[in-house]
């Protein structure tokens, strides 16, 4: 048999995961989940390069794996663990902060915006992206699942490894993204020219994993639109478009079909489909992550059973990269 190619992913278990997670990330891991030897992180050092509070974020953790088992993620295929319980990450993060140019972590779209929200900007917060880096080459991933935003990241990731190689040897797999083409980028339904995002707080915003229905369907049928009326995917008119791109992912069809399934229909009926698809999908998740989460002693087994297995690939990979540069 030949050995299936290692995927790496992770997701910051920081505030209310919300479908733009899911059909960016969560859900293409899941039906990927054959095709590869994946490892799917709950990257807890990450979320800490903004202050949280201590007994949120560790509650955080618990349902945000929880989150990854509901929504579909197999224990027989995948490896699931918390980075922090892998000593590595932060240890090899710690190597590549001192490989990288300062430059290019500067330039990195996602730390100028979240760095302009802060009041104060943590040291974290700029090495964000080499701890990323981190969490991909240990496992020597060859694909990274993730939304369109993480491209830098992920580009970042590879001119550190490249450069890394080239100074010491070959020590890196260079990892490339994998990024699907519908709902790469799910906009926020109060603002569709801004993405969904899990730290923006605003009602009607985001369309939580975790959510009431009904307010779920009330948030959908309020979303901003525009005053036309065809139902169309044209990127001019953001609105309706990120509803169709929910309802494609969600219900599959090409565009043709759909926009033919929705040819002659007001934006209420688009909305109340989007939100019966959306439902849907959310319920059996929400069944699933109330039955696990009722086993918290079970939870942290797993848990701890996904750090072991991660940590004997991640130490590997970490001996390898101390001793090129002189350390041990
Ligand atoms: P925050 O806004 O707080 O940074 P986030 O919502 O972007 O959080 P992350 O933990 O940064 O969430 O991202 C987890 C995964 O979800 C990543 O693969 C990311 O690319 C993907 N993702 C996040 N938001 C969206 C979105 N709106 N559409 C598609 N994918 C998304
Ligand atoms: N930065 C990512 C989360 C993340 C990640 C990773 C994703 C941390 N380490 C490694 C893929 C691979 C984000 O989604 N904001």
């Amino acid at each position: 048999m030949t050995k299936r190619p290692r995927v790496f992913s992770g997701i910051q278990p920081s505030g209310t995961l919300h479908i733009g997670n899911y059909l960016g990330a969560l859900h293409n891991w899941v039906i990927d989940q054959d095709k590869y030897d994946n490892f799917f992180c709950i990257v807890d050092l990450h979320a800490i390069t903004v202050p949280q509070d201590p007994a949120q974020l560790r509650a955080k953790v618990r349902e945000l794996a929880a989150l990854y088992l509901a929504c579909g993620i197999s224990l027989e295929k995948s490896t699931v663990f918390v980075q922090s319980h892998v000593s590595a990450h932060a240890e090899l993060g710690w190597v590549l902060n001192c490989q990288t140019p300062i430059g290019w972590l500067n330039r990195m779209t996602q730390f100028k915006d979240k760095s302009a929200k802060q009041e104060t900007v943590l040291a974290g917060l700029m090495n964000y992206p080499t701890l990323m880096a981190a969490d991909i080459l240990l496992y020597a991933a060859e694909y990274v699942p993730v939304g369109e935003d993480q491209k830098q990241h992920i580009e970042l990731t590879r001119d550190v490894a490249e450069r890394f190689n080239h100074l010491y040897g070959e020590t890196f797999v260079i990892p490339k993204p994998l990024i699907r083409e519908v709902a790469a980028r799910i906009m926020g339904l109060d603002e569709p020219t801004a993405k969904m995002s899990k730290s923006t707080t605003a009602l009607g915003h985001a369309i939580p994993l975790l959510g009431d229905p009904k307010a779920t369907r009330k948030a959908i049928m309020r979303a901003v639109t525009d005053s036309g009326a065809e139902i169309t995917f044209d990127r001019e008119r953001p609105g309706v478009h990120n509803l169709l791109n929910i309802y494609q992912k969600l219900a599959g069809g090409t565009q043709a079909e759909i926009e033919a399934h929705f040819a002659g229909q007001g934006y209420g009926t688009l909305k109340r489909e989007v939100a019966d698809v959306v439902l849907a999908t959310l319920e059996p998740i929400q069944t699933r992550y109330n039955e696990l989460t009722a086993d918290a002693g079970e939870l942290d087994a797993i848990l701890a059973r996904g750090a072991e297995r991660a940590s004997e690939v991640a130490n590997a990979t970490l001996l390898r990269a101390y001793q090129r540069v002189g350390l041990r």
